[in-house]
């Protein structure tokens, strides 16, 4: 029995480690993510903390520093492993923010929460907030489109941090007005590698590396169901980040508005988890943390 350091539970570390075991080239995998380098032999909670005025399902209720600091503490109060800090929706729709008013927006919250004991990863799509967040001591990138605007590669290769390279058809103004795929689990899955594949030969350590499908990012709910079913296989490329929390997926499914999707959310965070996510980004951290134990301690052994 060992003790976890953040679920202070005992538990039995192989029961997790197993469920990784047939999926990676390298047994026991890591997560290299800035001053912190994880074990991947638990599920990890990545919260949440938006900095923006229309995020969708916060409603913009921490769009000031302050209070973005203020939630992200709680959030690290309530188990979470990383804080994923935004300052730029990505939503359908949402507009585009400069790089000068997302770093006002952003690097606030990263010095206020630098000490917290989360790891801190920072949602961006842009080289030069990456750069500035990276100076700033952010421990990870969590890039929408993969490290695939010109620069951003560079941006990232010499330093420690964590990345998450997510797939995305088309950009987030435009990009659920007519996804199409001919087999969107295989082409998904031919992106995530082809983007590994670039970042390695960029000079990025595998340890550096999640993937993540990207729940919502140009998909229909027949998408998304299909990608979600095939989590395991596509959790063979690299250690799997997945954000399904809150989102219209679920809502679609359950017929529940935004503030009312938080038993949907935790199901479908199981779900990953017992699917060998590494990662699982939500807005509900306490209640996703608790719901983790649950499985731990009473689920079968994969
Ligand atoms: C995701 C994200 C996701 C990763 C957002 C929302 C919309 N980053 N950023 N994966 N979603 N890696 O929070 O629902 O699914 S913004």
């Amino acid at each position: 029995m060992a003790l976890n350091r953040t679920w202070d539970v005992p538990f039995d570390q192989t029961s997790v480690s197993e469920m990784f075991a047939p999926r990676h080239p390298n047994p026991s995998p890591m997560f290299r993510c800035g001053r912190t380098l994880f074990t991947l032999d638990r599920p990890l909670v990545m919260g949440i903390v938006n900095v923006t005025p229309d995020s969708f399902s916060d409603g913009g209720c921490f769009y000031s520093p302050r209070q973005a600091i203020e939630h992200g503490l709680s959030l690290r109060a309530a188990g979470a492993d990383i804080l994923d800090i935004g300052g730029e929706s990505t939503r359908p729709g949402a507009a585009a923010v400069s790089v000068e008013a997302e770093l006002d927006r952003v690097l606030p919250v990263l010095e206020g929460l630098r000490d917290c004991g989360a790891a801190l990863s920072l949602d961006t799509m842009k080289p030069e907030v990456m750069r500035a967040a990276l100076a700033a001591g952010a421990d990870m990138i969590n890039d929408v489109r993969a490290l695939q605007a010109p620069g951003a590669l560079e941006a990232v290769a010499t330093s420690d941090c964590g990345l998450c390279l997510m797939h995305m058809q088309g950009e987030p103004r435009g990009m659920q007005s007519h996804p199409h795929y001919r087999d969107v689990v295989a082409e998904v899955k031919q992106y995530l590698q082809a983007r590994v594949d670039a970042a390695l030969a960029g000079g990025i350590a595998r340890e550096r590396l999640l993937i993540d499908p990207g729940f919502g990012f140009g998909k229909t709910l027949e998408h998304n169901i299909a990608l979600f079913k095939a989590l395991s296989e596509i959790a063979r490329i690299a250690p799997l980040l997945v954000g399904v929390s809150r989102k219209s997926m679920l809502g679609l499914i359950t017929g529940q508005p935004v503030e009312a999707r938080l038993a949907a959310s935790v199901a479908a965070a199981l779900l990953a988890a017992g699917r060998g996510a590494a990662i699982l980004r939500v807005h509900d951290v306490r209640e996703t943390v608790d719901a983790l134990k649950v499985m731990t301690a009473l689920g079968d052994k994969q």
